[in-house]
């Protein structure tokens, strides 16, 4: 990494994995391995069933908050500090890289430690359930993240993709690489010259694009990539 002027990260729950926070498609642990992810983060699910959305959400929020970031967070917060140009993209919502002291974080599918109003986004009321109310408006409050089907953040993707096409090195760092638009970056990054790097125990669809393919875990080898 020494001498890069510009870097950009993708990560995804992998990078979070070793501090307790289940990933996406591995199984899940405990009371929710029976509930598929893409099948509760979703608006249907919420206007569905919002008790057992709005409880999943609970669950995971108190298990975010319990977690550490690791050595991993910690690698890609200090790469941050020594490198001229340095944007840090994020699938996850447990809001770990900012807690390892990153600055420049885009959190493409928002953060699970905020809550805001339905209202703002839903087409209609869900049904009845346990969220508690918007003290505005009355409506159920919801989990602050981007489900599937729902647009990302404002700006966020432009900005994501800037970095992308600018950077000189494009670190890839637990993802399966199949969730759009963010998928679509490590292409980018690679079509605009950058060298990509991937850090993940197995091979992904973003493999074929690396230059360097790291198999292993982010918590060791982070650290001495950015040595
Ligand atoms: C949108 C927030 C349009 C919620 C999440 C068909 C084809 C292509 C695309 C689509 C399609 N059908 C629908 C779509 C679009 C859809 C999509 O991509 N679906 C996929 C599943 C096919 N995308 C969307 O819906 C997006 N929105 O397109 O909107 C639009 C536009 C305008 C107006 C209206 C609508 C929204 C997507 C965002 C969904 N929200 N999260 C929540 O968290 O509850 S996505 C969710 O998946 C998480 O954010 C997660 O981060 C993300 C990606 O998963 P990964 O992070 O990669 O995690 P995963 O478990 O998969 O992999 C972990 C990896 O780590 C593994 O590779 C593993 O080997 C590795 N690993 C494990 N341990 C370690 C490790 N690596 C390193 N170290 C370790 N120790």
């Amino acid at each position: 990494m020494r001498g890069a002027r510009g870097v950009a990260a993708l990560t995804g729950s992998g990078v979070s994995a070793e501090s307790g926070v289940p990933t996406f498609r591995d199984a899940q642990t405990g009371l929710w391995e029976r509930f598929d992810p893409e099948e509760l983060a979703t608006p249907e699910a919420f206007l569905r069933d919002p008790k057992l959305v709005w409880e999943w959400y609970s669950w995971r929020r108190e298990l975010v908050a319990r977690a550490e970031p690791n050595p991993a967070h910690r690698a890609l917060a200090d790469l941050e500090r020594r490198v001229p140009s340095f944007a840090l993209i994020t699938q996850n919502v447990d809001g770990l890289h900012r807690r390892a002291g990153s600055r420049n974080v885009i959190e493409l599918h928002g953060n699970i430690l905020r809550t805001v109003c339905s209202a703002e986004r839903l087409p209609r009321e869900p049904g009845e359930g346990a969220p508690p109310r918007c003290p505005r408006c009355g409506a159920p409050l919801r989990p602050d993240v981007v489900w599937f089907g729902e647009a990302l953040p404002p700006g966020a993707m432009e900005a994501a993709s800037e970095a992308a096409r600018s950077c000189e090195v494009f670190l890839c760092v637990g993802t399966s690489g199949v969730v759009y638009p963010a998928a679509g970056l490590p292409r980018e990054a690679a079509g605009a010259g950058a060298l990509v790097v991937e850090v993940n125990p197995e091979p992904t669809p973003v493999t074929p694009l690396a230059a360097f393919a790291l198999r292993g875990r982010a918590g060791e080898l982070l650290p001495a990539l950015v040595a």
